[in-house]
């Protein structure tokens, strides 16, 4: 496909693959006064000539991959990382970190208690070790795969991902091996880096990870925060209570613990810089949680389909692959974020998947980097008729009821990087009704670059929107799980608001050809403010742009909208829940509410567009005893 670039992109792509040779990082390059205020690299006379217009070799932009062919392969399902009693692992594990040096590499054994790269001994020591002693544990090594296929096409090469793998010698996958896990005894997860070395990296990623359980209730030493990664050679354990927020809050009633359980998360590369390219290369995966309520037993609880078979994590990512060597490349130097041509669903290229005619559930994730998407069911032997689904958690989170898509207005379930969305598709019913054989799970949603969606809802029934094509086969088979179109049924109750201590204000701009919050660029060594341990707080996000969009992220705990755009989130809006990830869109202030309960330390909020999170539109926060601190826009 040929097309018009501007003169600004032939100068970067002309300088790009020298720089990148270099191994210069973007700071240091504008530092050097090689990159504009605007993100551009300057042009520097004497590199070699690159390209004179359309695609070629080496051009990483959206409309310059080539051709593929959907629906070949099937869905694939990570497979589920085995859990063993913690007594099996040496060393075993301890609550101040191991430190000691390994003489193979010169590094301490364990990267827990490393700071932006620098040892401070006696820090990041478990809290709650002794009172949560883990009972079980997980293992997993982060390795490069090399012949990892996205598609069974021959045109399309192995490609070389970064994977997790099942903890022995077996190759890494990406998605990772999924955690299941309960509330029920503490646990340990230690993670090996067996990465490559940096020069090895097939012109993006960065082998110092730190891998953030995302929006599990965590303490900081064990949440995998941007500034705590660790190096090849080291392993990081990571201490999980299992417990619901408020175990350590004499406010928290007992029973209020009981609407806090999370269901639907996933854990995935939080390098404080680098974690756009990390995550794009393949460190990510799913953890999924269940108890007495949503059991993963169709006849027990709330009747959710049944786990694994009927209950099926999707991750969404979209990817650009290099028109000169059909590997998948990463722009370093696109600032507004990475828009990909491509959709991958698990790792697989638009992959097809059989179900039988009956309820299953799907735990949708929005992997980024930069992508919103809406979702729609679209029958393509017949495009236009409407086909229902179910939304039944919003990110982590169970709703207090089903909320039924498309809405009434025509909308689809829409979710921006992070977030997740549960929904439940009757393929029973909808074979019946609307006489469906196949059925594609669409992003309708139109985004041309990394800055946000355009708003506009493209026709459905197009090939290259499509993320999974479901085929439905066999007769219609026995079906224990609850029905969704129900009127009837209810899920956890929402949790009383609780009262705020302070209104905090954050406004989310570009500043200095970068990204910030309240006119400051992330820094691992700034806190920015102190929050009350066991308090709530109100705050509000503020995006005064009218052409960017950030999807925004706080660790620890869920919170609650309030108001967007000073409208009240009312009962029966998907957004009538906990949230983890919260879309600042066009022009938009969203007021939340969030308690701070249980661990001390410090925390990030941050755009979760990987590429505005690394350029720096990330702070950090502390919860410690009694702070009082009052700094409204901190
Ligand atoms: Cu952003």
């Amino acid at each position: 496909m040929k097309s018009r670039v501007p003169k600004l992109w032939l100068t970067a792509r002309r300088n790009r693959q020298e720089i990148i040779k270099a191994g210069l990082n973007r700071r240091e390059l504008f530092k050097m006064g090689l990159l504009t205020s605007g993100g551009y690299l300057v042009a520097k006379s004497g590199l070699s000539a690159w390209a004179s217009g359309g695609c070629d070799a080496g051009e990483c932009q959206p409309g310059c991959s080539p051709p593929t062919t959907p629906f070949i392969d099937p869905l694939r399902i990570p497979p589920i990382l085995p859990s063993r009693p913690v007594t099996d692992l040496t060393p075993a594990p301890q609550e101040c970190p191991n430190n000691a040096i390994n003489p193979a590499t010169g590094l301490p054994f364990e990267g827990r208690g490393q700071y932006n790269g620098v040892l401070r001994p006696g820090t990041d020591c478990f809290q709650f070790f002794k009172r949560f002693p883990p009972e079980d544990f997980f293992i997993t090594r982060m390795r490069e795969n090399k012949r990892f296929r996205i598609t069974s096409d021959p045109h399309i090469p192995d490609q070389t991902i970064w994977g997790f793998n099942l903890g022995g010698n077996d190759p890494a996958i990406t998605p990772g091996p999924t955690i299941v896990d309960q509330y029920d005894g503490a646990r340990v997860v230690r993670r090996f880096n067996e990465l490559p070395p940096q020069e090895q990296n097939g012109g993006f990623g960065v082998p110092e990870v730190s891998t953030h359980f995302h929006n599990f209730h965590d303490a900081p030493e064990s949440d995998g925060s941007p500034c705590r990664f660790f190096f090849r050679g080291q392993y990081f354990d990571y201490h999980r209570t299992m417990q619901t927020p408020g175990f350590d809050d004499p406010n928290t009633d007992p029973a209020e613990r009981l609407l806090e359980f999370q269901s639907s998360l996933w854990y995935h590369d939080h390098r404080v810089e680098h974690t756009a390219e990390n995550v794009y290369k393949g460190l990510l995966g799913f953890e999924l949680l269940f108890n007495q309520f949503d059991t993963g037993d169709e006849n027990t609880g709330f009747r959710l389909p049944s786990f694994p078979q009927f209950d099926i994590p999707l991750a969404l990512a979209d990817k650009l692959i290099d028109p000169g060597t059909g590997k998948i490349c990463f722009d370093l130097f696109g600032f507004d974020g990475l828009v990909g041509d491509k959709l991958l669903v698990n790792g697989v290229l638009q992959p097809f998947f059989e179900v039988q005619k009956r309820r299953y559930r799907f735990r949708i994730l929005d992997g980024g980097p930069s992508r919103f998407y809406e979702l729609f069911l679209t029958n393509p032997d017949n495009p236009k008729q409407s086909i229902p689904y179910f939304a039944i958690a919003n990110d982590g989170n169970l709703l207090p009821a089903p909320v039924r898509f498309p809405t009434s207005s025509g909308s689809g379930a829409r979710i921006g990087v992070a977030e997740r969305v549960d929904i439940i598709i009757d393929f029973k019913a909808i074979a019946r009704d609307l006489g469906v054989k196949r059925l594609w799970l669409e992003n309708r949603l139109e985004q041309v670059n990394g800055r946000g969606p355009t708003g506009k809802i493209l026709p459905a029934g197009q090939r290259e929107n499509v993320l999974v094509e479901f085929r439905l086969v066999g007769n219609s088979v026995r079906d224990n799980s609850v029905d969704p179109a129900d009127p009837t049924v209810r899920f956890y109750a929402l949790p009383p608001r609780p009262t705020p201590r302070i209104t905090r204000r954050f406004r989310f701009e570009r500043g200095n050809g970068q990204w910030q919050v309240n006119g400051k660029f992330f820094d691992c060594d700034q806190i920015r403010f102190t929050v009350n341990r066991n308090s709530a707080e109100r705050w509000i996000l503020e995006n005064n742009s009218g052409g960017w969009q950030h999807p925004i992220h706080i660790h620890l705990e869920e919170f609650q909208i309030v108001r967007r755009n000073g409208q009240l989130i009312q009962r029966g809006d998907i957004e009538f829940s906990r949230k983890d990830v919260v879309r600042l869109q066009f022009n938009e202030k969203i007021e939340l509410v969030m308690r701070f309960r249980d661990f001390r330390g410090d925390y990030p909020m941050h755009c979760h567009n990987t590429i505005h999170e690394d350029h720096a539109m990330m702070l950090l926060w502390a919860v410690q005893d009694d702070a009082n601190d009052n700094n409204t826009r901190p």
